[in-house]
């Protein structure tokens, strides 16, 4: 048993930007609902909520691709993802939206609360401002190269590829997402949160969890608090989210990372307020004031989340935490006890790509599978320590030669058994167990303490083998006792062992619930078990009533066929494929727009022509794109320049084919992206409706870098 008398269980509030995928799952949600559920199974007072994230650049920038309001894209991605944790099982007691009344209000007066205690300041900085459209260009808004790692696509905040925290005019080359113009610096007002006064209280917090804490986890917070804290502005110049509620800052919204993780905070209130969540009637009523949750120190606090959230977990909002409670001390708020955030989960060898189309969606997923194969085939798979790999074929062989055959086997042999041999019905006392039978649920006894263990160490994958060992030994008992012999020569004997059985399969429905919460459910009502007398540590306690009818056996686990595996990996194949093509297309639109000024009149000045800088190129180097049948990327020299290209002709040529040819290639198109690759210009080639049919060059040799006209 933990030292708290409860724990409250965040998990990481989704942008409402776009459906979820499998990654996310693996990432944060399914470990926090399986830690959730234990906890709750351990009779331990627990709070689990979550919420869709509905500001920020990320979902501004939706609605403008779709141009609509943001409103209509939170809206509708709100729904979705809701209802895709409903299906998936993923038991929040409450699943909030920051765009409501309670979360304005409390994200202001936590504002409030942080600005006259001095922690908020106003600043005038340089910013980057975009000319054309007319705007600043908060977060997102921009990209450029990282000073850090040099990734050429670094956002306005953050770079995702080193997870560097960003200030926007530490870009290199910064452009504009909105206009894709070069965006010039203007100075504009903001409030600074007071960051850099934390990095003593910080060092000393995160070094307090040097032993409970993950070794990704401290090495993320760590890495920040040696680069040293810098104030932050908190507000942006946006009209989408929580309005800054002082004089003179009209216009201005909070940082969504300011205001997002207030949302847990908001959430809670409104997981409390019966007229919003009528559940919450189940709760004790002390339980329903919201301070019991956030300050006081008997609580503590689990925060799940994916990788690329952890500063904001560990430094940001527990300095923000730290400065309300130097604010207002007599109200004090717990900083997370626990931030177990995992790695990446790729798929099928490749990072998950939404944009390449290289994804697997939760609203998807969940239409084709039972929701509990799902989380047992995911929880033996999570990247809790390293990055994982989905493999399609894996999630059939836990599937089927573990769940079915193992849990499922197990759970419909002594069903089938016990119904046709004892008239259906469960027989003798419930001491009536055979020496090897009592023998296998106090080792059950055992091993759930070790389970517990994982579970409170997060080792959820550990905790996930550990049970369905336990249906292992499960089988070898009956194997053993081969009760379908002894029902011929002792009836006696063979009630005791099915009698073991199915108290077994009571405590493996128990030992279960987390990971597989219908089949559990189902089983203990086969049984006539009552679910409520339940719990972790009594489980392996022979408890079923005598005489009680045995219900209907279900197939609890339904096998996976080869073909079905077959068809997920073609599906991702071919929406890949499908993201290609239109890449290609866009990537020529692009230089068709650059080629043509004027679309009404068909004919160009001989000084239009003059803007396409058309240079002879030789190639130096050629390899395939990887899962692409098209693109080929080359290396190539301009004469003094070597540039990268990208082209669709990989149906044509292979990459030896192409060593050492001199093309012709557009020098100065506007550079594009193909399956993540940088291609800077275009080689021309002769089309016919089928594609590509040869390369453009000259008819004799001649040197690279040479003007075509
Ligand atoms: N919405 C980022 C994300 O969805 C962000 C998390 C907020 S948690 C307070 O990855
Ligand atoms: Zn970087």
């Amino acid at each position: 048993m933990s030292e708290f008398k409860r724990t409250f269980i965040t998990a990481a509030l989704p942008y409402a930007n776009g459906p979820l995928h499998i990654g996310h799952l693996a990432g944060c949600y399914l470990p926090a609902d399986l830690y959730a559920r234990f906890k709750r199974l351990a009779g331990e007072r627990v709070l689990f909520i979550c919420g869709s994230d509905e500001h920020g650049v990320p979902i501004t920038i939706s609605a403008d691709k779709e141009g609509v309001s943001p409103q209509v894209i939170v809206d509708r991605f709100h729904s979705l993802n809701k209802a895709s944790f409903e299906k998936l099982g993923i038991s929040f007691n409450y699943y909030a939206r920051t765009t409501s009344p309670v979360h304005r209000e409390t994200s202001q007066q936590f504002f409030l609360t942080l600005y006259n205690g001095g922690f908020l300041v106003p600043r005038e900085e340089p910013q980057l401002y975009d000319e054309q459209a007319k705007m600043f260009l908060p977060d997102r808004y921009v990209e450029g190269t990282c000073p850090v790692c040099s990734n050429p696509n670094a956002r306005g905040d953050q770079c995702e590829n080193c997870g560097t925290y960003l200030n926007q005019t530490e870009l290199i080359d910064p452009r504009s997402k909105v206009t894709g113009t070069k965006p010039v610096i203007r100075p504009a007002k903001h409030w600074y949160f007071a960051l850099s006064r934390f990095q003593k209280q910080l060092e000393d917090y995160i070094e307090s969890h040097r032993h409970d804490w993950k070794e990704n986890v401290l090495q993320a917070a760590r890495s920040w608090l040696k680069a040293g804290l810098q104030d932050r502005p908190i507000t942006r110049d946006l009209t989408w989210g929580v309005p800054v509620p002082l004089e003179g800052a009209e216009g201005k919204v909070l940082y969504v990372w300011f205001d997002a993780p207030i949302g847990y905070i908001s959430a809670t209130k409104e997981a409390l307020d019966e007229a919003i969540n009528p559940s919450s009637r189940l709760l004790e009523p002390d339980e329903k004031d919201w301070r019991l949750w956030w300050q006081n120190k008997d609580t503590q606090w689990v925060a799940f989340l994916g990788k690329d959230n952890i500063v904001f977990h560990t430094i940001l909002f527990p300095a923000m935490l730290l400065g309300h409670n130097e604010a207002e001390k007599e109200h004090r708020y717990v900083l997370p006890q626990n931030v177990p955030a995992n790695e990446w989960m790729n798929l099928e060898g490749q990072k998950l790509s939404k944009s390449r189309g290289w994804t697997v969606e939760l609203h998807e997923i969940i239409e084709r599978y039972p929701s509990d194969v799902i989380r047992y085939a995911f929880a033996t798979m999570l990247p809790e320590q390293k990055d994982s790999d989905f493999v399609w074929k894996e999630f059939q062989a836990r599937a089927n030669n573990e769940l079915a055959d193992i849990f499922g086997n197990f759970a419909n042999r002594t069903l089938t058994f016990a119904k046709r041999n004892f008239d259906n019905k469960i027989m003798g006392n419930r001491n009536e167990l055979d020496s090897d039978g009592s023998a296998l649920l106090s080792f059950f006894g055992t091993r759930a303490k070790d389970i517990q263990g994982f579970y409170e160490r997060f080792r959820l994958r550990d905790a996930t083998s550990a049970t369905m060992d336990l249906a292992r030994a499960a089988n070898k008992y009956f194997n053993d006792a081969e009760p379908w012999k002894l029902i011929k020569q002792d009836r006696d004997k063979a009630a005791q062992v099915v009698r073991s059985c199915l108290e077994a399969l009571r405590a493996l429905a128990v030992y279960f619930s987390p990971i597989t919460p219908n089949a559990s459910a189902s089983i203990l009502k086969t049984l006539g078990a009552n679910a409520a007398e339940e719990n972790w540590s009594n489980a392996h306690e022979p408890k079923l009533h005598g005489q009680t009818e045995i219900g209907d056996v279900e197939i609890l686990f339904p096998k996976i066929e080869d073909e079905t595996m077959e068809e997920e990996v073609k599906r991702l194949q071919v929406m890949a494929a499908s993201v290609e093509s239109r890449e290609i297309a866009v990537a020529k639109a692009n230089a068709s727009s650059v080629a043509s000024t004027d679309g009404a009149s068909a004919l160009i000045s001989i000084d239009e022509f003059k803007k396409i800088k058309l240079r002879t190129a030789k190639v130096l180097e050629a390899e395939r794109v990887p899962k692409s049948k098209k693109l080929i990327k080359l290396q190539i020299s301009l004469g003094e320049e070597r540039r990268q290209i990208v082209a669709g002709i990989g149906e044509k040529y292979t990459p030896e084919d192409l060593l050492g040819k001199t093309i012709v290639v557009v020098a100065n198109l506007q550079p594009a992206k193909l399956m993540g690759n940088e291609s800077n210009g275009m080689l021309l080639a002769v089309n016919d409706e089928n594609g590509v049919v040869a390369l453009v060059g000259p008819e004799s040799t001649a040197e690279s870098g040479l003007e075509v006209r």
